[in-house]
């Protein structure tokens, strides 16, 4: 797999219960099972075998996107969009006020302890910060530029609720957010640059 500075799944073409990983880049490796989490450095040039103890790893994100307006599509219905600090403002929402409030939207069957992927692009950034949780759990990292964001968190017990919880200072706009399941066990792997990770499957 090609590696960059955001978490990225490690993909496999089948379900296997132990995997050899192997970056000859002169790149550190980190890898973690969840982004909101801690994480293990795999150094540069080693090989590492993974043992799973049994159980198997699939590394497989489902198709099925779970945000309904994901787009903001002439409206942000569907959304729960708080007066302040957000705005709908064509096709995307602005955070253009102070407040802490979240932008939220109900996703139904949500299932505690399951890791989902979340996508979402900013723009229009200025200031501080916005992060993502889903049923209440841990937060993500901050997203605090201009871009494109992947998260992998796990949704907690506390309500169905997929949720951007900004700083009270923070000014950006926020759209085309989805959000798909991912079959567990699987391994997130990033490094500080470019570069390759190598993958084989043991067993
Ligand atoms: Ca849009």
């Amino acid at each position: 797999m090609t590696l960059s500075t955001a978490w990225a799944l490690i993909q496999l073409p089948r379900a296997c219960a132990a995997v050899a990983l192997q970056a000859r880049t002169a790149l550190d490796v980190l890898l973690c099972h969840e982004t909101a989490g801690d994480y293990w450095t795999m150094k540069s040039g080693a090989v590492l075998t993974y043992d799973l103890e049994g159980a198997h790893l699939f590394g497989k994100e489902d198709t099925v996107d779970l945000v309904r307006n994901g787009a903001f599509t002439g409206n942000a219905d569907l959304w729960t969009v708080p007066a302040a600090p957000w705005t709908y403002n064509t096709n995307k929402v602005d955070k253009d006020a102070n407040g802490v409030t979240p932008l939220s939207q109900i996703i139904p069957g949500l299932i505690a302890g399951k890791m989902y992927k979340i996508t979402c692009t900013i723009s229009n950034y200025t200031v501080a910060s916005v992060r993502v949780r889903i049923g209440g759990g841990n937060l993500s990292e901050a997203m605090e530029a201009d871009g494109t964001f992947i998260n992998y968190l796990f949704a907690g017990g506390a309500n169905a609720l997929l949720e951007f919880v900004p700083l009270d200072a923070s000014r950006f706009s926020i759209d085309t957010i989805s959000m798909v399941r991912v079959d567990e066990p699987f391994l997130l792997a990033k490094a500080g640059g470019a570069g390759t990770l190598e993958i084989n499957s043991l067993s």
